[in-house]
């Protein structure tokens, strides 16, 4: 898969090239154009003139109409989308499947839908209401896109959530610049081609590939015309983004890491709490923002539930690599730190030999540690691969008290069977998501997003739309 970036409605890959790794095995296969500092310049300004031009003028149905060719296109090509994922990822191939593609596919349609359907929530609000001691007025207020958008998205769900982004972006009628990530510029590229056959006018939709700190990111996100940032990744880039973007005041939408507590109550359906817990830190060999790192079992069921846990991490057999060599050795490292702070290794703790060509890949064990202090490190940051860490707790109070206890606050999963339980602690968790009795069970209109260092805003729904676009209020002298 050759992968272009998509600049004023023409494909180009000027620039210096660097090589595409397959996760899987670790052979190159294929080579991203580096997007320059003029590169970027000339998405932002095509995403100026689309503003001024044909997109911007074009009726809120008619850019639903736009989204749902996008959805249709995306379908069309549903198998190049499912290979150029795996290939870019080398995640297993019914996660592509049933998650990936179906999901662009939902979020384009989501997005034309909410717009469309229900143009007046989205669109405009009239106020009739009086100003005190100037005589009576007439207040409303209209919903306009922010402008040139920049939405800069991970390789963990590549399209999944730069199509998150992208959908609503378009559908407010802003101009996007996306970025994916430089480790699966794939399925951005074929999503460009869609884009392109389903008639959006040249500008509306730009693409450039890159790296990101000193390099196409970096350019992209400090740009005086772009008119906001949507980001998804780690806490530090959001960091580094706010810094770059902060001299232009942009307004940013940031979706971050996590570290991310479940808690088993001793009174939960176990076998419930144990299926969930092994998807909850195994799909995608841990590579889902979602994903849990820190289990919490109440006392009782406490040996019980480490002991099933670890037989069912042993017991995996289909889980794919991490992403890239250099992510693998930092997934390592932390299995060796965990070792040297103390862990107990109850399942996994270094990388598998398969014997066959996977071998050249970046796999790592599904691990399951015991025995940390709460201080230790491999507790406390994100790893992001197939490892969790389970401790024991005696309370309620306490088990909110160990899950609270961390710099992040992205997801969380609560298992019981005391509905008074679920309700009473679901809204103590100091998290954004909190599922009960289940993971990552999403409805695409509901609030997504993370407190504290895993992110600003919520997106989704109706919240995505608001974020997508400035209210402005006209007040009028009767
Ligand atoms: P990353 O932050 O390294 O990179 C994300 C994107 O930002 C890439 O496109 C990268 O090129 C770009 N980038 C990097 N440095 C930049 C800079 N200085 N300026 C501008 N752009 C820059 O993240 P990643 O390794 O691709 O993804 C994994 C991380 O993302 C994890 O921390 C994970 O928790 C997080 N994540 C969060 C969510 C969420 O919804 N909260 C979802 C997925 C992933
Ligand atoms: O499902 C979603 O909408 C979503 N934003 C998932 C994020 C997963 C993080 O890796």
């Amino acid at each position: 898969m050759k992968a272009e970036h998509y600049v004023d409605g023409v494909f180009r890959s000027d620039g210096p090239v660097f090589p595409l790794v397959a996760p899987v095995d670790g052979t190159e296969i294929g080579a991203v154009p580096e997007a320059t500092r003029e590169v970027v310049d000339d998405a932002v300004a095509a995403a100026r003139s689309a503003l001024e031009g044909p997109w911007g003028a074009m009726a809120a149905e008619d850019r639903a109409a736009a989204l749902r060719r996008v959805a249709d296109g995306v379908e069309a090509r549903f198998e190049e989308f499912v290979e150029a994922e795996v290939a870019d990822t080398g995640r297993p191939r019914a996660f592509a499947e049933t998650v990936d593609v179906p999901r662009a596919v939902g979020n384009f349609r989501a997005y034309a839908d909410l717009l469309y359907g229900r143009p007046e929530r989205a669109y405009t609000t009239r106020i009739p209401g009086w100003s005190s001691g100037t005589g009576e007025a007439l207040n409303y207020t209209v919903r306009r896109p922010l402008g040139v958008v920049a939405i800069v998205s991970p390789w963990n769900l590549p399209l999944l959530l730069s199509t998150w982004k992208i959908a609503p972006a378009l559908a407010c009628g802003n101009a996007v610049v996306a970025k994916p990530s430089e480790e699966t510029p794939s399925t951005a590229t074929l999503l460009a081609q869609v884009i392109d056959d389903a008639g959006l006018p040249a500008g509306a939709f730009n693409l450039v590939h890159g790296h990101g700190p000193g390099a196409a990111g970096e350019f992209l996100t400090g740009h005086p015309g772009v008119d906001a940032i949507a980001f998804t990744g780690e806490s530090a880039t959001g960091a580094a983004i706010m810094r770059n973007a902060a001299d232009h005041v942009t307004p940013v939408s940031f979706e971050l890491g996590g570290k991310n507590p479940a808690l088993v109550f001793a009174d939960a359906d176990l076998d419930a709490a144990l299926d969930g817990t092994v998807r909850s830190c195994f799909t995608h060999s841990g590579q889902i923002c979602l994903c849990t790192e820190r289990v919490y079992v109440e006392r009782p069921v406490f040996d019980e539930f480490v002991t099933r846990l670890g037989e069912r991490a042993r017991a995996l057999e289909d889980y794919g690599p991490m992403i890239s060599a250099a992510h693998r050795d930092k997934v390592l490292s932390y299995y060796r730190l965990a070792r040297e702070e103390g862990a107990t290794v109850v399942a996994g703790g270094g990388a598998p030999e398969f014997g066959d060509a996977r071998d050249g890949g970046f796999h790592v064990e599904p691990t399951v540690l015991t025995g940390l202090p709460e201080t230790a490190r491999s507790v406390r940051e994100e790893i992001f691969g197939p490892v969790c860490h389970v401790a024991p707790f005696d309370t309620e109070d306490e088990a909110l008290a160990l899950a609270n206890d961390s710099p992040y606050g992205l997801a969380s999963a609560v298992w019981t069977r005391d509905l008074s339980r679920a309700h009473r602690v679901a809204p103590r968790v100091e998290t954004g998501i909190v599922w009960v009795n289940c993971w990552n069970l999403r409805d695409l209109r509901t609030p997504f997003g993370g407190v504290k260092a895993s992110g600003i805003g919520r997106e989704g729904g109706e919240y995505s739309l608001d974020f997508f676009s400035e209210p402005v209020n006209v007040c009028i002298q009767i």
